[in-house]
């Protein structure tokens, strides 16, 4: 029994505990302000950190050891606990130093579990998936909001679930994103374990997997998910990886397996039939019944209705109905969603021609569901590709693309997929280091190659970083892009239509 064991409570002992916190972004930064709260002895320890948290903490009375990775800080050394952001890979020597003098690790999913009771310990319902996370977990929290309980979506969506939990009033539930990295941090057994009401895994597919180290290790994180809980594991049917994490989870006895998918459903699942979202899991006469939650008509004013979506919309109702949420709550939150930008975005249409931004699809799978939305894309694509094979999803889909604008450091994986899967189709390669000029020179690209009925796609399939700051900055840039190109492309119009006036004037 350490000290540890018993700090499983915000109102327990938490003063004088000696924490090292690694790393100051939005996670560390949440973490420090909690522990500082609680009356911990707490050390911030990055490799950098931008000014305004570096003065806040200052404010805060909170040392900032700045180190290099390869030194291992005292405040490390010297920790009864470290609680580590969810970036830094599990191979960071800071944390092979703490595993190494036996310091206990954790994330701030666990802090945030162990502390929730500050105001009132509300119920967790966790969603993770290669893709579709953020808009699943934002609908969830929308469908329940209808439903009348006071609910937050926080987690990797970028709202720390420690932020939800000091709020001064309280929540009935906790809607929480859970990356990858999150999951793989959380403790499997023991006093920090969570216990939550439903989880969802959506699909799983290669990603991250310069982080995890290998497919099997990321399948591994995501399949925690599951652990405990206690009412719902929701899963896609068409996506056998996720139904086998649900036959293999340890859940408490009683729990359910919730299937969703694009098909007729069976019974325990919400599925499709004839244009209708149906539920038949949260009604006593599934054998013979289901229930109308909304038709693909009501998906389409708030652009959900591209099959991937729909799946979205599938898993958030399954989840809104294992809470409690009635069919007419649902329906009610679809018809008054609103997507976040970046993801499969209508930036503009010109000259018959649609630019779309997806730079939300920072992975092949991601990216998969954009590509199968348009019938004939010009695709832009590349970045950084994190250890994901960007082949298959080139083999699947060359027949609808047009041309290809190749962006990123190394396109060498985009070129040499299209070489081997489609050689006939036009490519062209943005060769520049130059953030400022990618997408100047990819929408001009993209536009010499596009004819009306063609939808234009940035849908990258690779994370940013490389060139952008992140995959906002990367969508902002094309959106500002085909801005330019569509005051060109009027001009041009106009130059055409004087063009046409002086020659009717000199007919005349
Ligand atoms: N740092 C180091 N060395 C490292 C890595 C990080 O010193 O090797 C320090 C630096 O001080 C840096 C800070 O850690 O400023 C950054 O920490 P972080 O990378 O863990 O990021 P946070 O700012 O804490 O944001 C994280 C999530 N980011 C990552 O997991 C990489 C955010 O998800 C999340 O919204 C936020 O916590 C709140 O929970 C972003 C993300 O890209 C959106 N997530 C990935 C994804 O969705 O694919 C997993």
């Amino acid at each position: 029994m350490t000290r540890l064991d018993d700090l499983t409570s915000w109102h327990a002992d938490w003063r004088g505990l000696r924490v090292a916190v690694l790393g100051v972004g939005v996670t560390g930064f949440a973490v420090v302000d909690t522990l500082v709260e609680l009356g911990a002895a707490v050390t911030a320890v990055a490799e950098r950190v931008d000014d305004e948290r570096r003065t806040i903490l200052g404010v805060l009375g909170v040392p900032i050891a700045l180190a290099g990775r390869d030194a291992v800080p005292d405040a490390i050394a010297e920790a009864e606990l470290v609680v580590a952001s969810p970036g830094l890979r599990p191979d960071h020597p800071w944390l092979l130093a703490a595993a190494e003098r036996g310091i206990p690790v954790w994330g701030d999913i666990e802090l945030a579990w162990r502390v929730r009771d500050k105001v009132r310990a509300a119920e967790w319902i966790l969603v993770t998936g290669t893709n579709g996370k953020t808009t699943t977990t934002q609908l969830t929290a929308h469908m329940l909001r209808e439903a009348g309980f006071r609910v937050a979506p926080v987690g990797n969506i970028g709202t720390p679930v420690l932020d939800a939990v000091r709020d001064p009033e309280g929540f009935d539930v906790l809607v929480v994103e859970l990356s990858s990295f999150q999951l793989h941090a959380m403790s499997s057994e023991g006093p920090g374990e969570l216990w939550p009401h439903s989880a969802a895994c959506l699909n799983l597919d290669d990603d991250h997997l310069d982080w995890h180290g290998s497919a099997d290790a990321y399948r591994a994180a995501k399949a925690k998910v599951y652990r405990n809980a206690r009412v719902a594991a929701v899963y896609g049917v068409d996506d056998p990886a996720t139904q086998r994490m649900v036959e293999e989870a340890d859940v408490v006895e009683g729990c359910r397996a919730i299937g969703f998918g694009l098909g007729v459903p069976g019974r325990s699942d919400l599925g499709l039939v004839d244009g209708i979202l149906v539920d038949r899991a949260f009604l006593d006469a599934r054998d013979r019944q289901a229930l109308e939650l909304a038709s693909l008509d009501d998906l389409e004013p708030a652009g959900l209705r591209s099959p991937h979506m729909t799946r979205n919309v599938l898993a958030a109702a399954a989840l809104a109905r294992a809470f409690g949420a009635e069919p007419v709550d649902v329906l009610r939150a679809i018809r008054s969603f609103r997507l976040d930008r970046h993801r499969t975005e209508l930036i503009a249409e010109i000259d018959g021609v649609r630019w779309v931004d997806d730079s939300k699809a920072t992975n092949p799978h991601a990216a998969e569901g954009s590509l199968s939305a348009f019938e004939r894309v010009v695709w832009i694509v590349g970045g950084l590709f994190k250890g994901a094979d960007v082949a298959p999803l080139v083999e699947r889909h060359a027949a609808r693309v047009v041309a290809v604008v190749a962006i990123g450091i190394d396109r060498d994986p985009v070129l040499e997929a299209f070489a081997r899967h489609a050689p006939g189709i036009p490519l062209v390669e943005v060769d520049t280091a130059d953030t400022g000029a990618v997408m100047r020179l990819a929408v001009e690209a993209a536009a010499a190659h596009a004819a009306p009925g063609v939808t234009v796609l940035l849908a990258p399939a690779a994370a940013s970083m490389d060139q952008f700051e992140d995959y906002a900055a990367r969508g902002d840039r094309f959106a500002e892009a085909v801005r330019a190109q569509r005051v060109r492309a009027e001009r041009d119009r106009e130059g055409g239509a004087h063009g046409d006036d002086d020659g009717s004037r000199l007919d005349g």
